[in-house]
């Protein structure tokens, strides 16, 4: 199947035709002539040079052989069903010779150069960032270099700075896939992982987990900010609104809640938001009619915020029905303020 890295990846996820507005989280890029790999946008610029090369090699062949069997086809077919063959030749030691000794040359040089590129993606320099990035179902989760303060489904690096990134992963196999960098790694449970790269352009760039990694792991998309020192240096990453505390609720329910969660009424991996808060009929908001399972026993409950915070610290203590067989993934540190914006957010879907 043919995949296309430059779409959205939310709206290819659910199918939506392309004509339909793309998210405007995922910025579109810019391909090259041949449309085969983004804008290069790091110093790794090596890996086009291999993957050319590999490209470049696999057509020549492509060509070579098939021109050979059309001509052999065309030229020797037999004419007549009891025509006699028209050569009994079966080996031919220098022939057999130079097509195994050309081709292993080439696979060595192929070999040579993408173990270099490998090494260089993992031989951090002295004085690159250190940063962490957290790969859970279905979401990225960075840490930045001295700060307290992480970010959820965005990411912000400095232009010509390295950026090394300690991997990890909570639960399952991922990989930490940046096309326009150049770099894909594999994100292990169990073992801390290493890659790094050095940002040569500003812009918006994807990142994407590209190891299969269960039913929502084609919209584990983080975006990727780089920018100026000056703009860097307001660590855009910290930018929270206490004044909106629901806009940056929205911000971390598209970054972690939403691939499990759906505004709509849809169930997902997880029960829909809609209805968690209701408009009374004097238009006031207050808390919906939830079935939880609290210990194996179905109670009927009404939302409250302490529901919401329990439900995202320790969602097993209530398991909501109908959702009580899937597991949703704890998030016992996320910062208060994060978790009343979340709230304030699912209060704004009250009547709709
Ligand atoms: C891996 C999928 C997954 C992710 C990601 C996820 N959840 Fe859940 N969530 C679930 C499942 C499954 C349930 C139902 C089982 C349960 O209650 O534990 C649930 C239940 C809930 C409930 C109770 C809902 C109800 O209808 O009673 C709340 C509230 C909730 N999640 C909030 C969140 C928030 C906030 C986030 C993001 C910070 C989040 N979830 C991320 C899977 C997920
Ligand atoms: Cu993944």
């Amino acid at each position: 199947m043919f995949v296309n890295l430059f779409q959205d990846p939310v709206n290819a996820a659910q199918g939506v035709a392309e004509s339909v507005p793309q998210n405007p989280h995922a910025p579109a890029q810019t391909i090259d002539a041949w449309g085969q790999l983004p804008k290069l946008a790091s110093t790794f610029g090596d890996v086009d040079g291999l993957f050319y090369f590999t490209y470049a090699v696999c057509i020549f062949f492509f060509v070579l052989i098939f021109a050979a069997l059309l001509y052999s086809v065309i030229k020797w077919h037999r004419k007549t069903y009891d025509q006699p063959a028209a050569s009994n030749v079966t080996h031919n030691t220098p022939l057999e010779v130079v097509w195994t000794v050309i081709p292993l040359i080439i696979v060595m040089v192929m070999f040579a150069w993408g173990f270099k590129g490998s090494l260089d993606m993992t031989n951090v320099p002295h004085g690159a960032r250190q940063y962490k990035a957290t790969a859970k179902q279905w979401n990225w989760t960075f840490s930045y270099p001295n700060d307290p303060v992480q970010s959820y489904g965005e990411l912000w690096l400095e232009v010509g700075k390295p950026a090394s990134f300690l991997l990890e992963s909570t639960d399952v196999l991922h990989a930490f896939y940046m096309p326009s960098m150049r770099v894909k790694r594999d994100v292990v449970p169990g073992r801390y992982q290493k890659v790094w790269f050095q940002p040569i352009e500003k812009g918006e760039y994807h990142l994407f987990c590209a190891e299969y990694c269960g039913d929502d792991h084609s919209k584990m998309y983080a975006k990727v900010h780089v920018v100026d020192a000056v703009e860097y240096a307001k660590r855009p990453w910290d930018q929270w609104d206490d004044n909106n505390p629901a806009k940056g609720g929205e911000s971390r329910y598209k970054a972690l809640c939403s691939s499990c969660h759906s505004l709509d009424g849809t169930p997902l991996t997880g029960p829909s938001w809609k209805g968690l808060f209701v408009k009374d009929a004097s238009g006031a908001i207050v808390g919906g009619q939830r079935d939880v399972f609290v210990g194996g026993v179905k109670e009927t409950i009404t939302v409250d915020d302490a529901y919401i915070i329990e439900s995202i610290k320790n969602p097993e203590a209530k398991k909501a029905a109908g959702h009580e067989k899937n597991a949703m993934t704890a998030f016992p540190n996320l910062p208060d303020r994060e978790i009343h914006g979340i709230i304030e957010f699912m209060k704004t879907l009250a009547g709709k």
